[in-house]
């Protein structure tokens, strides 16, 4: 993989900056946004000798500032050629009766509009050019449900199902389409949803081998590495460590 034009969204931790780091080579340049702008400024200094970085400060859930950030891009870094629609939290676990609306929207905002405004303002570059892939990371809450997955859970379907509805809307054009479901990883994904609880975040992982961001970032470098005429539409991944529950059962005690 080398001289294409990255878009990563999320990549001041994680998956994201995993990516980064996996792309930082062969004369790739980067365009990395998240909002947080220190750990792009550090990923920037670490990955400049291998790549052509830009950075931008980026709420994904600002719709002006999305298109803005696109269509502001510097001349070398505008026709892109990976967008990673990765950009994206859960916030609690508790029961729909019980959860705090703002992180409803909070995850809707983000989850949801952020992929669809960095898609829509991404899109008509590639079809023009008749070339690129987005790449939407979805979850395994996005096909499996599981107590206070509730809207998180429903965010990560819309994005598997966005990936599908675009393949049908690009059809005819040589622009692919991947949706990447993984199960439980270690990053700092806990810590948020546990809004900075470090105990309660370890619990989630702890004595499991969970995926790790780099196995993330593998995934995304086969999918986008097969030949232009394979497009891998979803692929769902998960820890050794991790697989299905049965069946609750509510039962009556007598
Ligand atoms: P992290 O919390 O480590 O990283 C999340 C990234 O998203 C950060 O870079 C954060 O940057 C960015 N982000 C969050 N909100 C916004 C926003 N409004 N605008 C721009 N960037 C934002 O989590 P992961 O790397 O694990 O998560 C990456 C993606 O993978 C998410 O979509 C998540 O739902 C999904 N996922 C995670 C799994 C896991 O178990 N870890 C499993 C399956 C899917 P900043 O705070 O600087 O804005
Ligand atoms: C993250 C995986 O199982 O915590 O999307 O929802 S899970």
């Amino acid at each position: 993989m080398s001289g294409k034009t990255i878009f990563i969204t999320g990549a001041s931790a994680g998956f994201g900056a995993a990516c980064a780091r996996m792309f930082a080579t062969g004369g790739n340049r980067l365009i990395l946004t998240a909002r947080r702008i220190d750990p792009l400024l550090k990923l920037q200094e670490e990955l400049s000798a291998d790549a052509d970085i830009h950075i931008i400060p980026l709420d994904v859930r600002d719709r002006e500032a999305v298109q803005g950030a696109i269509e502001g891009l510097p001349e070398r870094f505008r026709a892109i050629d990976i967008l990673i629609n990765n950009a994206g939290l859960a916030l609690g676990l508790e029961p729909a009766h019980l959860v705090d609306l703002d992180d409803w929207d909070t995850m809707v905002d983000t989850n949801i509009k952020g992929t669809m405004y960095c898609t829509r303002f991404t899109l008509p570059g590639m079809v023009a050019r008749n070339r690129g892939h987005i790449i939407n990371i979805s979850s395994t809450a996005g096909a499996w449900p599981y107590p206070g997955g509730n809207v998180y859970g429903g965010t990560k379907a819309f994005v598997t199902q966005f990936s599908r509805n675009l393949r049908c809307d690009l059809a005819g054009t040589r622009v692919r389409v991947s949706c990447i479901q993984p199960g439980m990883a270690e990053t700092e994904f806990s810590k948020v949803r546990f809004k900075g609880n470090t105990e309660q975040a370890a619990g989630v992982y702890q004595g499991t081998e969970p995926l790790t961001a780099e196995d993330i970032a593998e995934t995304v470098r086969w999918i986008v590495s097969q030949p232009p005429h394979v497009n891998v539409n979803t692929l769902e991944l998960m820890s050794v460590d991790q697989t299905w529950g049965p069946f609750a059962i509510h039962r009556e005690q007598k």
